[in-house]
């Protein structure tokens, strides 16, 4: 019996070509979210995407903090801040959403990362949650209660995305086959979900929905 999706949107967390098999920051076996997504897409009629979307010198590249690799730590924003390669530039291919991700029915794009003073994993608010991107009020505004999250990374965007929207109140389920993990370490990815699901993230399968 599928779901009930009224009051609900999806939201589809940096399906860009860097976080893609062959990207700068690449989520390995990444791309296997796409098809999941824009099945789940034909089963939503409010649907929202994120765009991690940085300039060129941003705090959270090791190449802007000399002799900083990626994986190494730095103080950014007054928090302890990962370095990662150069990723997701504003106007790179890199930054672009994957060709075979399907864009049409999106009511919205919420960019994050513009401002090169700090990061910005959640879709709602910068790390240091100084800057609001608008989307919890988009979304209030549109009467939306539920919010499913796709995309990448499991372990960073999507998983801060989900802890804010629980905080603000959303009914926040996580379709765990429609996201995937960067996995620095190699636990990172199934700690996000065991963290999820402590702060209240309900995981579900996408055949919850397209059965
Ligand atoms: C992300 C690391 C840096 C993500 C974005 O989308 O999960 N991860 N920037
Ligand atoms: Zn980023």
């Amino acid at each position: 019996m599928a779901m009930n999706l009224k009051n609900s949107a999806l939201l589809i967390v940096d399906v860009q070509n860097d976080f893609l098999p062959g990207g700068a920051l690449a989520v390995s076996r990444g791309d296997e979210v796409i098809p999941v997504i824009n099945s789940l897409q034909e089963k939503f009629n409010f649907i929202v995407a994120t765009q991690d979307f940085h300039p060129s010198d941003h705090g959270s590249f090791a190449a802007n903090h000399e002799g900083k690799k990626p994986g190494e730590f730095v103080e950014l924003a007054g928090l302890s801040q990962i370095l990662w390669p150069v990723h997701c530039v504003q106007g790179s291919a890199g930054a672009e959403f994957h060709e075979d991700l399907n864009p049409i029915k999106w009511q919205a794009i919420f960019q994050k990362g513009k401002n090169p003073e700090v990061d910005s994993y959640s879709g709602f608010f910068d790390n240091a949650r100084r800057e609001d991107t608008g989307l919890s009020d988009f979304l209030q505004n549109e009467g939306i209660m539920n919010v499913f999250v796709t995309g990448l990374a499991q372990d960073y965007c999507v998983k801060y995305t989900s802890l804010d929207a629980i905080s603000l109140g959303f009914k926040t389920y996580l379709i765990t086959d429609a996201t995937k993990a960067v996995n620095l370490n190699p636990e990172d990815g199934d700690n996000a979900l065991e963290e999820l699901k402590k702060a209240g993230v309900i995981l579900i399968e996408s055949t919850a929905i397209l059965d």
